[in-house]
C-alpha cells in the first residue's frame, strides 16, 4: 500500500507540472519560463541562441536581438542591436548587456567551448540598407558571458543572413556559417554577366580572345574581370587549374 502510494503522489506530481508547464485551462502557457533579459521599455526582441559552459551546467549564456529604434511608417528602418544574458544558478537569476558599438548588430548565434569560453556570432553592419562594411563578426567571452569582445570579423561587404556556428569539442576550432545574398546576373559580381551574349545560356559562350563583352563570364564563380584565357579553351586562367 505504501508504494502504491507513492506511486500515485509521484504520478499527480507529473501531471500537475506538465499542466504548468503546458497552460492548463486555457491560462499562460509556459509559465516557468524564467524573463533573462532586463528590458523595461518594451523593445522587440527575439531570434534567441543559447550556450550552455561545458564545465557547469548552471552557467549558461544566451543570445538575442533587440529593435532599439525604427520608423512606424517604414519597418523596414530600424537599428538593432545583439544582447546577451549570463546565469551561474541554473537559470535562476540573470544578468544581461546589450552590445554597444554603434553597429547594427543581429541574428546571433552562440557557443561554448571546452574551457568555458563563450563565442558569439552575428551580422554586423554599419547600415543594414548598405551593402559596404557589412561582416559577420565573431565575439568571445573569457569570464563567462560577463563581456566579449570582437576577435574575427568575416567581412564580405554584401548582405548575409542567419549566422549560425559550432565548435569542436576536441580542438576547439570554431565553425560559421551564413547565407550570402549573391546577383543571379554576375555570381562573382565582376562585371562580367554570366550569360553576357543574352542567349539565355550560362557558359556556352565563354569569353576568350581578351572579350570582355557580348560573351559569357569564363570563371563565373571567381572574379576576374579581365577574362584572361591563356590557352584559350573557354575556362579564364583564373579558374583553370
Ligand atoms: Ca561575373
Ligand atoms: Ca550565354
Ligand atoms: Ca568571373
Ligand atoms: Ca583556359
Amino acid at each position: 500500500m505504501h508504494v502504491f502510494r507513492v506511486s500515485l503522489l509521484v504520478s499527480v506530481l507529473v501531471a500537475v507540472a506538465f499542466a504548468e508547464i503546458a497552460g492548463q485551462n486555457g491560462g499562460p502557457p509556459w509559465p516557468a519560463n524564467v524573463r533573462v533579459n532586463q528590458d523595461h521599455v518594451g523593445n522587440q526582441q527575439g531570434e534567441t541562441s543559447l550556450a550552455v559552459d561545458p564545465r557547469d551546467p548552471l552557467h549558461l549564456v544566451t543570445v538575442f536581438w533587440e529593435v532599439i529604434s525604427y520608423d512606424p511608417q517604414n519597418l523596414s528602418m530600424r537599428e538593432k542591436r545583439v544582447n546577451w544574458a549570463w546565469t551561474r544558478d541554473g537559470g535562476l537569476t540573470w544578468q544581461s548587456r546589450r552590445f554597444e558599438n554603434d553597429l547594427y548588430s543581429s541574428d546571433p548565434s552562440i557557443v561554448a567551448d571546452r574551457d568555458g569560453n563563450f563565442y558569439i556570432e552575428a551580422i554586423l553592419t554599419p547600415d543594414v540598407h548598405l551593402d559596404v562594411g557589412s561582416s559577420i563578426g565573431v565575439l568571445k567571452s573569457t569570464d563567462g558571458g560577463e563581456t566579449f569582445v570582437k576577435t574575427a570579423d568575416i567581412g564580405l561587404n554584401r548582405s548575409m543572413d542567419k549566422p549560425y556556428m559550432t565548435i569542436d569539442p576536441a580542438t576547439g576550432a570554431l565553425y560559421v556559417v551564413f547565407t550570402q545574398s549573391i546577383d543571379l546576373d554576375d555570381f562573382d559580381e565582376d562585371g562580367i554577366l554570366n550569360d553576357g551574349d543574352l542567349d539565355g545560356q550560362y557558359a556556352d559562350h565563354p569569353c576568350t580572345g581578351g572579350a570582355t563583352a557580348h560573351c559569357d563570364d569564363n570563371c563565373p564563380g571567381t572574379p576576374n574581370g579581365d577574362q584572361r584565357d591563356t590557352d584559350q579553351d573557354g575556362i579564364g586562367d583564373a579558374c583553370d587549374d
